[in-house]
Formats: C-alpha cells, structure tokens, sequence
C-alpha cells in the first residue's frame, strides 16, 4: 500500500492540473493533495488566487482519484505533512525540479514534466484578451 502526496494552488483548474493528479494518483494506492491556502499564495505571489481555497480544495476534493486532502499553510512545512500523512512518494510538477530534493531522506521524490501550453496565468490573459477582442466589437 504506497500513499502519494502532492502539493498545489490549482487555482482555475485546468487540464495540466488534472493531468498530473492522474499522473500523480498511479504512482501509488492512495493519492493526498495539499492545496495551498490563500495566505501562502499572497505571501509568494503578492496576490490571491481567483478561488478560494475552500472551492479550490473542493474542487480536488471531488476528483475520483483522490482520496483526502488538506490545506498546506508554508512551503517549508513539507517535512511535517509528508510524516503526518505518512506518504511515500512526494510528486510535484517539473517547474518544482530540484527544490524538494532534501525530502528524499524521508520519502521518493519524483518530478514529473508540466503540460504544455496551459497555465493559470496564461488562461487569466486569455480572458483579458478575449474581454478586450469583445469590448473593441461592440
Ligand atoms: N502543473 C502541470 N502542468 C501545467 C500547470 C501546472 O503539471 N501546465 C502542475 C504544477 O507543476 C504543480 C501542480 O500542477 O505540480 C499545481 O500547480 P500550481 O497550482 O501552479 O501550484 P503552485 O502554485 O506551483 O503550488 O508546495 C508547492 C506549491 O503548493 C505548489
């Protein structure tokens, strides 16, 4: 029985954030996702998320493949949660590669690459495009 943790803001989610839940979810038998709360991504970012964190982590919370989730308040607290929820492998996507590697004394830490041409960011320009394409046809 092999628990896989992963970590996320999945704001907007999107195709690449479905793909590599799925990708995540078969490198084991149960799939745990830390969504990162609304403080953390202001204290990184400098802004909120458009969803909150409670529909975000509906959201995740729905998908079949996932089994639990929780709300993940610091980066640097990554050590605790892998213990806490007992995980064996920690899964993150490629952009991350490189910067988990001190977990791998507690658990495999594997990086698996993004998907392209999807993003967060990239779908908040869409939208501003699309609403300014809009706006100059009325
Ligand atoms: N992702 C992906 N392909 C994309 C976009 C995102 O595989 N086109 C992956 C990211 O690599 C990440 C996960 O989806 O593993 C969630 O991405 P974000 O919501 O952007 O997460 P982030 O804000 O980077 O938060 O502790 C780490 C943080 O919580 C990660």
């Amino acid at each position: 029985m092999k628990t896989v943790i992963t970590f996320g803001t999945f704001d907007l989610f999107h195709i690449g954030h479905l793909r590599i839940l799925e990708r995540a979810a078969k490198y084991g038998d149960k799939l745990i996702v830390g969504i990162s709360t609304d403080k953390l991504n202001f204290s990184k970012k400098g802004f909120n998320p458009v969803f909150p964190q409670e529909d975000r982590r509906d959201i995740i919370a729905s998908l079949s493949f996932v089994d639990k989730t929780f709300f993940e308040e610091s980066l640097e607290m990554k050590g605790e949660y892998i213990k806490e929820h007992k995980a064996d492998i920690l899964v993150m996507g490629s952009d991350w590669a490189g910067k988990f590697d001190e977990y791998k004394s507690i658990c495999e830490v594997v990086y698996l690459p993004r998907t392209t041409g999807i993003s967060t960011t990239q779908v908040k320009q869409k939208v501003i495009e699309m609403e300014k394409f809009h706006f100059s046809e009325l």
